[in-house]
């Protein structure tokens, strides 16, 4: 019997020396690693994605190893070959570099369909087939099932509309107040000013808000260099966190804001771009807009009196070094995303418009996507078809000498898309949505007034921003909407009626003709306006969003169908939330809306996992066979730092228990000290070799080896109830972490006292100790000790032949009870 490793793509097989032996009988055993984002325990089939890049290894009774890495579809799989003999197997999963930088163990259960532990046990002897499933995750994709979304809103100088900041749940569809409860409003437009950027604290449940420079609507109180926080729980107001110093230099004309012509050029070179939170909480990062620069903040009090850091941001080699417009930042897997335009402005022609992405890792910058910026978009405006500004991005302008050119057909309405890359949002396979926003919108208005000297005529904008898609390469690395393996969904029936030519992973994001719906053609294409956000525990990718629910001037938030680029152009009344009405008198198509953030959550933490009958007595969990077997209904109960009992479970088929993860019972404290109290005198003992009784139970060598995911955590007691035993556990600190290496094993001690003492401080080695072949010791007799390195000790084919002879005699002796014991797996969808 023996197995080898084939890895269907990529990595490389390692395997300790195994003496080869005629391969007869094992079946294929396959390894599966999803990146889980729910932290239940439970598998999710339609959510969880494959996890490439994890490392796998799989060991036999006698130590012998193989080892493969995951590949692009999460798997390793093993079938037949020389390297491992017994059929029943330990699987270990370990997560390296670089992905143990921002991915975990995540939670396991007993429930059904749930994911296994990082440590395993299968059994794919006589031809049986054996599967793992177990989970990765990144708690920073945490959020609760009721989160809620936050939304900056903008208004012009002369607005009735007072709210600077809302917070609405992420079900809410349909318009508000008619058909859907209107937002909370969070803070207002005269405590915070206008602002863009945010990002939410989880740590401390408040969010950071940053000035924006946009023309007739002032700065707030401290000026647009201010950074605000202000508490989710809307019970108290907003407070000045920082200033990034040099962001805003041009002042508004407060004198006359509804023309507010000194500031016509200021809009997107002036106060501050996104924010980002790192996922540890410590940092805030802020873009300032003026200098091109990454400002970087302690986040962890209410104020920061100076940043941190402030690096230049590079050039990615845009036509002219001043073209260079970065914007967006976004943390994603531990990693800083810093999206930007070259706005072609120096040369004004299109071919020289970009958007380009780095990541930073505080250090160095390096450039994951770039991409031209030229190609033929919907028309922003229907009464635009055919016109070449508005079916594209055009350089960034905003000149008086040639102003009129904004204008369509000679009329007040404005339209003359500008891109800008104001955020960032990564679905869950990594893939990059792109949100565009429109920065012309930030220069023009609903209703304010020419900029132009003696010209006081009030005009209008229309937005045209855009949400894109960069789709994660298996192999790393992006494919731009409609190119590689990135799909495009644009078809005239569900874009709008857009030309041919465009291309769209999101062609849901266009307004209906509200007078007649059935029509193809939508009013306005390209009704996105630049924040997307995702919470990776839903189907749908949120954007700001013109006349969400067909409602002409108003504003809201649009959902899009992460997959199939559907959205509230499809249907508005399942895909749209419109919170801002053209009677709130703010900025109208030209789009009032700011950045979107989520309320992400701390998730919470697990301990676990096995209990074991350690036949052979060294303290190990080794693969399964006869002599060494889960111990199922054990009672475990869960003792906090008083003593007082605070969950009670018992050890399913596996021997497996949990305490906490997500929807437990009893919700773990990060960093309490508990105990774990393993009453095994209840156990299943049907499977342990001669069916003791479960009160003759007594615990294993403590602490074992140095793989603690191996060892017994219970020192043996000396008095009272002896199959009772207990291990003090420090629960994880941080959140989202797991511990599932609180294991119990027990044995049957000899009638007689051995003649030598077990080994009570073995040779610190990940590997079990070799021992005798488990079927070819007596049931309740565990074999001597022979102590030492399992791959020193010579292991025959011989042994592995013994081993079937043994197994076929103690069959066709006593039955298959031995013989055949299998880890009971569970029904599973795949
Ligand atoms: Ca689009
Ligand atoms: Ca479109
Ligand atoms: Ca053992
Ligand atoms: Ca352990």
């Amino acid at each position: 019997m023996g197995l080898s490793v084939l890895l269907l793509s990529g990595g490389v097989m390692g395997a300790t020396a195994g003496t080869a032996t005629a391969s007869t009988g094992d079946g294929t055993l396959t390894v599966e690693v999803l990146r889980d984002f729910f932290g239940t325990g439970v598998i999710n089939t339609t959510m969880d994605v494959p996890q490439r890049g994890m490392k796998v290894e799989v060991s036999d009774p006698d130590g012998h190893r193989v080892s493969g890495t995951t590949d692009a579809t999460g798997k390793v799989v093993v079938s037949k070959s020389t390297e491992l003999t017994g059929g029943q197997y330990r699987v270990d999963v370990t997560i390296p570099a670089p992905y143990d930088k921002y991915l975990q163990a995540a939670p396991a259960s007993t429930a059904e369909n749930h994911f296994d532990s990082f440590t395993t046990f299968v059994n794919v002897s006589d031809g049986k087939d054996d599967s793992v499933i177990t989970g990765v995750w990144n708690p920073a994709d945490y959020a609760l099932p009721d989160t809620r979304y936050f939304v900056p809103i903008q208004n012009t100088a002369d607005s009735q509309d007072t709210r600077a900041l809302v917070a609405f749940g992420t079900d809410k569809r349909g318009t508000c107040p008619d058909q859907a409860a209107c937002p909370t409003a969070l803070n207002t437009q005269d405590q915070v000013g206008t602002t863009f950027a945010l990002a939410y604290d989880k740590y401390r449940k408040r969010l950071f808000q940053g000035e924006f420079a946009r023309r007739y609507t002032p700065y707030g109180p401290d000026g647009g260099d201010a950074i605000y926080i202000t508490p989710t729980d809307g019970g108290s107001a907003p407070t000045l966190f920082a200033k990034v110093p040099g962001a805003a230099v041009t002042p508004h004309d407060a004198s006359n804001m509804i023309k507010d012509a000194g500031f016509t050029n200021a809009p997107g070179k002036e106060s501050i771009g996104g924010l980002a939170l790192s996922e540890d909480g410590s940092t805030l990062y802020a873009m300032n807009l003026r200098t091109r620069s990454l400002v970087s903040f302690d986040a962890t009090k209410t104020t920061a009196s100076a940043p941190k850091a402030t690096v230049r941001i590079p050039d990615p080699g845009c036509a002219l070094p001043t073209d260079w417009r970065p914007f967006a930042l976004s943390t994603h897997d531990n990693k800083l995303y810093v999206g930007g335009v070259c706005s072609a402005e120096s040369t004004q022609k299109r071919e020289d418009l970009k958007a380009v992405v780095y990541t930073y890792d505080g250090e160095e910058f390096d450039t994951v996507l770039t991409q031209p910026l030229t190609g033929e978009r919907g028309t922003v405006y229907g009464g635009a078809t055919g016109v070449d500004q508005a079916n594209h991005w055009n350089p960034w302008n905003t000149s008086l000498l040639t102003w009129d050119k904004f204008k369509i057909s000679g009329s007040n309405t404005l339209v003359n898309p500008q891109p800008e890359l104001a955020t960032l949002a990564f679905a869950r396979d990594g893939s990059m949505i792109l949100g565009f926003r429109d920065r012309f919108m930030d220069v023009v208005s609903g209703g304010g007034l020419d900029p132009r000297p003696g010209n006081d005529t009030p005009q209008n904008g229309m937005s045209g921003g855009d949400i894109s898609m960069a789709c994660a390469n298996p192999e790393g690395g992006y494919s731009w909407e409609g190119t590689g393996n990135c799909p495009n969904h644009a078809k005239p029936e569900t874009d709008g009626g857009q030309s041919t030519g465009v291309v769209e992973y999101f062609p849901g994001d266009y307004v209906r003709n509200r007078a007649n719906p059935e029509q193809i053609q939508g009013v306005h294409n390209e009704a996105s306006q630049g924040a997307v956000a995702y919470i990776p525990q839903q189907q749908w990718v949120v954007s700001t969003q013109m006349d969400p629910t067909d409602n002409y001037g108003t504003g809201g938030t649009g959902y899009y169908n992460v997959e199939t680029g559907q959205g509230p152009g499809n249907n508005h009344s399942a895909n749209a939330y419109q919170f801002v009405a053209s009677t709130d008198n703010g900025f109208g198509k030209a789009g009032g809306l700011g950045d979107i953030a989520y309320e992400a959550a701390n998730a919470p933490i697990q301990i676990g996992n096995r209990v074991w009958f350690d036949g052979d007595h060294n303290g190990i969990q080794d693969p399964e066979g006869a002599n060494e077997v889960p111990l199922p209904d054990a009672t475990i109960n869960l003792l906090d730092a008083d003593g007082k009992q605070v969950a009670t479970t018992k050890t399913d088929a596996a021997g497996e228990y949990y305490f906490g993860g997500v929807g437990a019972a009893y919700e773990l404290k990060p960093g309490a000290k508990y105990t774990v109290e393993f009453d095994v005198c209840t156990a299943d003992t049907s499977k342990v070799p001669t069916q003791p009784s479960a009160d003759e139970l007594r615990f294993t060598l403590a602490r074992a080896g140095d793989n603690r995911a191996h060892d017994s955590n219970v020192t043996p007691p000396k008095t009272g109830q002896l199959c009772d035993g207990q291990a003090p556990v420090t629960a994880p600190d941080k959140a989202g972490e797991v511990d599932h290496t609180i294991d119990a094993g027990v044995y049957i001690p000899k009638e007689e006292p051995p003649t030598t003492e077990p080994p009570t401080t073995p040779e610190p080695t990940t590997e079990p100790p070799t021992h005798e072949p488990p079927a070819s010791v007596p049931p309740n007799k565990p074999g001597p000790q022979t102590g030492g390195d399992g791959g020193s000790l010579a292991n025959t084919g011989t042994s592995g032949l013994l081993t079937v002879i043994s197994l076929s005699a103690l069959l066709a002796g006593t039955g298959a009870a031995f013989a055949y014991l299998t880890r009971k797996r569970r029904a599973r969808q795949h």
